[in-house]
């Protein structure tokens, strides 16, 4: 097709304070080889002009590079076949504040890196050889003279200058990463030849209460620019999952576009679950457009059939409403995690370490992860990866923790970036909801400039007077109108939290909640997460140091102790929040690789309360409590300290065929969250608690049997009880409460179905300080195996071990971890270790072996 992809040839370099661009473009000297997309610190880093903070601590060295502005030039070609009809430069991604030239004419200014741009040049063509050259000015700079101009704005993380600026926010520094301000053209640079363009392929799709008929729209919209009396031909075609034609029609329309509607029916079409609840098939539609038998553009959606809707209703025996997600009918437990950028660099993404989070994801049972309003609207591999895995997108607009600007200019920006995200994504059957922001009704609220739905919006103020929450009505207003005039029949919430009752945006009884009691003032223990828990709890977190292999890489050296590690911690007061909780929980650690164990056995004992808590208040019928759970945050941008479940994973690692590296929080996560899951909690007289969980497509279980044993510290059984039990599906069920002969004892419950074991837990006092674990024996067994690579191991222990955490080489990966070992019990795992090392083990009875510090 008539497109040119200007990817190479690219040379870049700073501006030069005081010099004009002509002076500038004039020197011959200091121009850099560049390739696009990219951003000026790529290019600068490759170049060794710049140190590479990936690669060791240079932030302090970076800073200074943010107020530059930077020249991408190139000079090229335009092949004759391009030149014969209209011509257009199509910028698909430029961070941010960029300012087109060909031939030295200008073509366009912008301001916003997550809109595309497509702009007619054809009469800016020269003759020979052409140059085009994209000015980046320093997003920093350009956002304090906004700020100068319209007042400072209160923000949580990053400069406050930020809001004014349409840049992904996180990149101005948050409190999982340092900033990195690069500029560039971040997605490709295309001259356009195409005479006609698919504007738009609208194909919502309509599933039926019973969900025996599909009624799908085809509707293309065409933009031409050869004259009327020049035919289109335009060929549609809807395909089954498995590739068989359902529907193809021919159709013309006249050389400058227009547009066609067309309707077919799906009989009993094949249903698109979430992951856990049944199969992901992908129907198809095609759209191609011939001009004179020439394939001028083309168009491919791949779409999933369901319903999925968001219940809000009255909650039994409850005030407030329920906030969960429906499916073809069937109520959802939306365990998941919030996802945001793995990069600092937005064009080191590759699609392979995206799939391999993804995967990650799915192994840990998530059903849905929100993509949090600091990044950017993900790649388009991120959200198909999404379709066929069955993840279930909670899609934030582009905002976070800010006071954002009402202003026209502002908003005007917005609506075109929304119109294009919505444009792009609506397609997807994973995407299950818009929410316009995060947290920023939540700055409000704690400003006292948000007093509830129904309050005002203001208008912006002038600089000289108190700022006010007017970027309401960019959620109100602006993003509520693009999402119901583009995509209506998905749901759009103006924000995460927000309630739609209450002057609180994050009630626990009103919307969803970001549940930050836990870690954040006032640090509030995780045991209590029960009370704390919301309608759907959009995140909730405990950071986790990551492996000595990641802090390494984050630092530049090996490090001899925990001290050396705050630099990686952006959060504030990182370190010490998380002595509070070690402090709280467990017994002293003496050395790093300790120090690292429990901090991940916090982050992982945390989450587990959490996910157990609020997923027991799923509940059942009309007593929804809680609808979802998602762990602040799956990912991570650097190799920093973060609340992240799995390590820094980068695009090199991905190219290396490197395994993802879990922390521990996630084996803890993935139990949480398995089909069938038994839960309890301690109660404040001593008993305890049982309930079990069921999330899938299996019907209604009515002979299921609980065994209940509890064991004391030397590992002698003390107490033992078995009960039938009847679990419905995709419910929770309360299982009743037990005393104990004694509360120090250790739990263990197990879910039979006949003898398959469907689930198992065991509850241990706590906190786990006052536990006196002794020495368990843990005795590790190698089976004999075919493959040296892949190992198969028995754990078993003589005293109830807690937490036993494995470890081989560097890239070892095991089937399980963190394991809660009892006396009597095989445990058999896999290790996968291309190094062959050696296995070891700690455990919580480790740190009790350690002499206080
Ligand atoms: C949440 C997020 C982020 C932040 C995290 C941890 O509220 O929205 O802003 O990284 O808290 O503090």
């Amino acid at each position: 097709m008539r497109e040119l992809y200007l990817s190479s040839g690219w040379e870049l370099r700073q501006r030069t304070k005081g010099r004009s661009l002509e002076e500038d473009l004039a020197d011959a000297e200091g121009w850099l080889a560049a390739e696009v997309p990219s951003t000026a610190h790529e290019v600068l880093w490759r170049a060794g002009k710049l140190p590479n903070p990936y690669e060791s601590p240079s932030l302090p060295r970076l800073v200074p590079t943010f107020e530059q502005d930077f020249i991408y030039r190139l000079r090229f070609a335009v092949p004759d076949a391009l030149r014969q009809g209209p011509l257009r430069l199509r910028c698909d991604g430029l961070d941010t504040f960029a300012t087109v030239f060909l031939n030295g004419q200008k073509l366009a200014e912008t301001d916003n890196m997550f809109c595309a741009y497509s702009l007619p040049c054809g009469d800016k063509l020269r003759d020979g050889e052409q140059e085009l050259v994209l000015l980046f000015d320093s997003a920093v700079r350009r956002g304090k003279e906004l700020e100068a101009r319209y007042g400072v704005r209160a923000v949580w993380n990053g400069d406050a200058s930020r809001v004014y600026v349409r840049k992904a926010q996180y990149h101005f520094g948050w409190d999982f990463g340092p900033p990195l301000l690069s500029a560039g053209p971040w997605r490709p640079v295309v001259l356009d030849g195409r005479p006609v363009r698919i504007t738009e392929l609208h194909c919502p799709l309509e599933l039926s209460e019973d969900l025996s008929l599909a009624t799908l729209t085809l509707h293309p919209t065409l933009s031409g620019e050869l004259p009327d009396v020049e035919l289109l031909v335009v060929k549609l075609r809807v395909l089954a999952p498995d590739g068989s034609e359902l529907y193809a029609d021919i159709d013309s329309l006249p050389g400058c576009g227009g547009q066609l509607w067309r309707t077919v029916e799906i009989k009993d079409p094949q249903l698109w679950w979430p992951v856990g609840h049944g199969a992901q098939p992908l129907y198809r539609v095609e759209l191609t457009v011939h001009h004179r038998g020439e394939l001028i553009d083309e168009k491919t959606l791949r779409l999933g059939v369901r319903r999925l809707e968001l219940q809000q209703d009255f909650v039994q025996n409850s005030d407030g409403e329920s906030f969960y997600f429906v499916v073809n009918n069937q109520p959802i437990f939306c365990g998941g995690a919030n996802w945001i950028p793995p990069e600092l660099s937005l064009t080191r993404i590759s699609r392979t370490q995206v799939a391999k989070l993804l995967h990650e994801a799915v192994a840990a049972h998530m059903t849905m992860l929100r993509v949090w309003g600091g990044g950017i609207y993900e790649s388009d591999d991120f959200y198909d990866l999404c379709d066929e895995l069955g993840l279930l997108v909670f899609q934030d607009f582009a905002f976070a923790c800010g006071l954002y600007p009402g202003h026209s200019f502002f908003a005007s920006s917005v609506a075109e970036e929304a119109r294009q995200a919505v444009l792009r994504l609506r397609h997807h059957p994973s995407l299950a909801l818009w929410a316009g922001n995060n947290e920023d009704y939540s700055i409000a609220h704690s400003r006292n400039l948000y007093e509830g739905p129904r309050s005002d919006i203001p208008s912006p103020a002038s600089v000289e007077e108190p700022v006010r929450f007017d970027g309401r009505k960019l959620y109100e207003e602006t993003l509520q109108e693009v999402t119901a005039a583009h995509d209506p029949s998905r749901r759009y919430w103006p924000g995460s939290p927000y309630g739609r009752q209450s002057a609180d945006p994050n009630d626990r009884i009103d919307g969803d909640c970001h549940l930050w009691s836990v870690w954040h003032t006032p640090l509030r223990d995780y045991q209590d997460y029960g009370e704390l828990c919301g309608r759907f709890v959009s995140e909730f977190g405990m950071q986790g140091v990551p492996s000595l292999p990641t802090v390494t890489r984050g630092l530049g050296f090996v490090p001899d102790g925990p001290s050396v590690l705050a630099g990686l911690n952006k959060g504030t007061d990182g370190p010490a929040r998380l002595q509070h909780y070690l402090d709280r929980n467990l017994p002293p650690s003496r050395d790093l690789p300790t120090y690292i164990y429990s901090t991940q056995l916090i982050q992982a004992e945390s989450l587990a309360h959490g996910i157990r808590a609020f997923r027991r208040q799923f509940g059942h019928g009309e007593q929804r409590g809680c609808g979802g759970a998602l762990v602040w945050q799956l990912d991570d941008c650097w190799p920093g300290i973060s609340w992240s479940v799995l390590e820094h994973f980068s695009g090199a690692d991905a190219a290396a065929g490197q395994p993802v590296r879990r922390k521990a929080s996630f084996y803890a996560i993935r139990r949480e969250l398995a089909p069938y899951a038994v839960g309890m909690t301690w109660k404040s007289d001593g008993r305890f608690a049982i309930w079990a969980c069921h999330s899938g497509p299996e019907p209604k279980h009515d002979t299921l049997r609980l065994r209940l044993s509890a064991f004391d510290t030397a590992g002698t059984k003390q107490f033992s009880e078995e009960r039938p039990v009847c679990l419905h599906r995709n419910t929770t069920q309360e299982l009743g409460e037990q005393t104990l002969p004694d509360p120090q004892l250790i739990v263990r419950a197990e879910l039979f179905e006949e003898d398959r074991l469907l689930a198992r837990a065991v509850l241990w006092p706590q906190p786990l300080l006052k536990l006196l674990l002794t020495d368990p024996e843990v005795l590790l067994e190698e089976q004999a195996s075919d493959d040296p690579q892949l190992r198969s191991i028995q754990v078993q222990v003589t005293r109830p071990a807690k937490a036993l955490w494995l470890s081989a080489g560097e890239h070892a990966v095991f089937s399980d971890n963190l394991l809660d070992v009892l006396p009597g019990e095989v445990v058999e795992i896999t290790v996968k270790d291309p190094e062959l090392s050696p296995i070891r083990v700690v455990g919580l009875h480790s740190l009790f072996a350690l002499p206080a510090r």
